[in-house]
């Protein structure tokens, strides 16, 4: 496994292997590695000759008085994962070679990077899409992996690829969860017991609303008021959203039908989780 810290320096390597004809799987990350992100790896280990992971956490998608200091940062233990996961090439940038002086070039994602969790974390996706195109170019990723339990996300990236006609495929993977059904994710690591514990209660809430669906009830408000219900239940529950909405628009629809994604974003405390299924 070889790690690269330079853009430039990985570039190279890079156009070698795409010279060489290699196919080149890319999948980005923030690090604190679970197994939501070792499933995408796996996903690209079998598809892939040559498997690059990104850590970076990226100053770019975090808000002010968002965590992103005491984001958390598992560098000995991601690498073993890493190596484990048998990837070949893991790229650990800092910040200054990302966004070197002057810097000042923006992916926005207009309408869709603004519902959602855009609505109260303005300016997330723009740094998100940023990161991923200047990851796409550094590595010129023919595929890249990416988990649904980031919905929004995956939208944004797909309309971005579609928009600036880049030459990679994208591949979503399913959310990984942990056997009590709490979505995986790096920020659970924020949660104290009793907040875990009360947590449960977003993938118990979406699965009310796709039983409510699978016994006739179609209207979107009447689901939602009943999912906000049971949630609200949760004493250190705050609701952010709870939304069905077209899965490809983030559109709100009102008639729930097959293919709709319901989402929600719920604050336990300071830590704020989000999760998701496409009834
Ligand atoms: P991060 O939160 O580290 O997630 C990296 C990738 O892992 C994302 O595509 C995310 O959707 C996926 N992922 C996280 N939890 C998952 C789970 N439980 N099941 C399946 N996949 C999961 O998302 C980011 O980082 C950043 O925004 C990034 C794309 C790296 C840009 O900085």
């Amino acid at each position: 496994m070889r790690i690269f810290r330079l853009p430039g320096k990985l570039g190279v390597i890079a156009g070698k292997l795409k010279l060489k004809g290699k196919r080149v799987g890319l999948v980005p990350t923030m690090g604190a590695l679970h197994d939501g992100h070792l499933s995408l790896m796996r996903a690209a280990r079998r598809e892939c000759d040559c498997l690059i992971v990104s850590i970076f956490v990226n100053p770019a998608q975090f808000g002010a008085g968002e965590d992103f200091k005491k984001y958390p940062r598992k560098l000995t233990k991601d690498l073993a994962l890493c190596r484990k996961a048998k990837v070949d090439i893991v790229f650990l940038p800092e910040s200054r070679d990302i966004y070197p002086e002057g810097f000042c070039s923006f992916v926005e994602v207009k309408g869709l990077g603004s519902l959602l969790c855009g609505a109260t974390r303005p300016g997330h996706f723009r740094g998100v899409a940023t990161i991923v195109l200047k990851l796409f170019n550094i590595t010129r990723a023919d595929i890249a992996y990416f988990g649904q339990k980031d919905a929004q996300q995956a939208v944004i990236i797909s309309r971005m690829v579609k928009d600036f006609d880049l030459p990679v495929k994208l591949r979503i993977m399913p959310i990984a969860r942990d056997q009590d059904g709490l979505a995986l994710s790096s920020r659970n690591a924020y949660l104290g017991k009793e907040d875990r514990r009360q947590a449960l209660v977003l993938s118990r809430a979406l699965g009310l609303g796709r039983f409510l669906f699978e016994h006739g009830l179609t209207d979107a408000k009447k689901i939602l008021l009943r999912m906000r219900q049971l949630i609200t239940k949760q004493k250190k529950a705050a609701v952010d959203y709870i939304a069905i909405i077209d899965a490809e628009t983030l559109k709100p629809v009102k008639k729930v039908s097959r293919g709709c994604l319901v989402a929600l974003a719920v604050k336990f405390g300071k830590t704020r989780l989000i999760d998701n299924i496409i009834i």
